[in-house]
């Protein structure tokens, strides 16, 4: 399945979340997903309404922004029916079912009521998913699990990350896809979206683990669907629209690439 056109993967997904993101990725010819790691309301509204038009998914840290309120979280919902994307809150959850039921859900954030996808840890255990399901699930929303990170040392492998993609396994109605480094598929009828961060043309790292691969390295070599960048797209204010072009046109043509090798 990793192979095959996001087309043909939109209509034969079970689940819902992932056949609309299909569909998008194609309308929009775009496997961009934008990092907007930035601590103010303004900032974080400019750079979304600039790279909205190049990327299928927008991806936030809620929490590092210092003037939050509810009118942020309407005016990106107003962004991502303007330029038709998804909203991924990046928030990572870690703990027990109970706790991170309430962290989606409630709090001054309310993840659950604006955010299409979330992710979270596998590090306590199938509880996690199903607390976050209970509150996901009617609102017919989608989970990543974090399979596999990006960042030097990290401990997501081996047996950790298969026992990762056995949990998705399990969880299909509402995970549908993992933060990692590769792809997941094993078996001819599974079909996990693989979002890929650590994504970066023109530098490795950045002195505090993080590592870069280029476009064509996540999508064609490793089989990653969605390419996550940050910085290489927001860092210099004067290029955010250029650059968003520039990885978008990238990762395009890795996936046309990836789908001439395997046709
Ligand atoms: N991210 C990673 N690596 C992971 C998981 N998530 O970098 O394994 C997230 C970071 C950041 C973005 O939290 O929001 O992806 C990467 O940003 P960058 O392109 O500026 O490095």
């Amino acid at each position: 399945n990793t192979y095959k056109s996001y087309t043909e993967r939109a209509k034969q997904h079970p689940n819902a979340c992932a056949r609309s993101l299909f569909e998008l990725m194609e309308r929009k010819q775009s496997n961009l997903s934008v990092a907007v790691d930035v601590t103010s309301k303004k900032e974080l509204l400019a750079i979304a309404d600039a790279v909205g038009p190049f990327v299928c998914v927008l991806k936030t840290h809620i929490d590092i922004v210092e003037d939050f309120d509810m009118d942020l979280v309407q005016q990106l919902e107003s962004l991502a029916k303007k330029h038709d994307f998804l909203i991924f809150e990046d928030r990572k959850f870690a703990d027990i079912g109970n706790t991170v039921k309430h962290q989606y859900a409630n709090g001054v954030y309310k993840i659950a009521s604006w955010s299409h996808i979330t992710n979270a840890h596998t590090v306590p255990g199938e509880g996690i998913i199903k607390g976050l399901a209970e509150v996901g699930l009617p609102l017919g929303r989608g989970l990543l699990l974090l399979a596999e990170m990006s960042s030097k040392g990290a401990l997501t492998k081996g047996s950790y990350t298969t026992e990762s993609v056995e949990m998705a396994r399990r969880n299909k109605d509402f995970v549908f896809g993992f933060i990692a480094q590769h792809k997941m598929n094993q078996f001819d009828d599974e079909d996990f979206v693989v979002m890929s961060p650590g994504v970066g043309l023109d530098v490795k790292g950045d002195g505090l683990g993080q590592q870069y691969r280029t476009p064509r390295e996540v999508i064609v070599e490793s089989g990653g669907d969605i390419i996550i960048v940050g910085r290489g797209i927001y860092g210099n204010p004067d290029q955010v629209e250029a650059q968003a072009k520039r990885y978008r046109q990238a990762g395009w043509d890795a996936y046309l690439e990836r789908l001439s090798i395997h046709q």
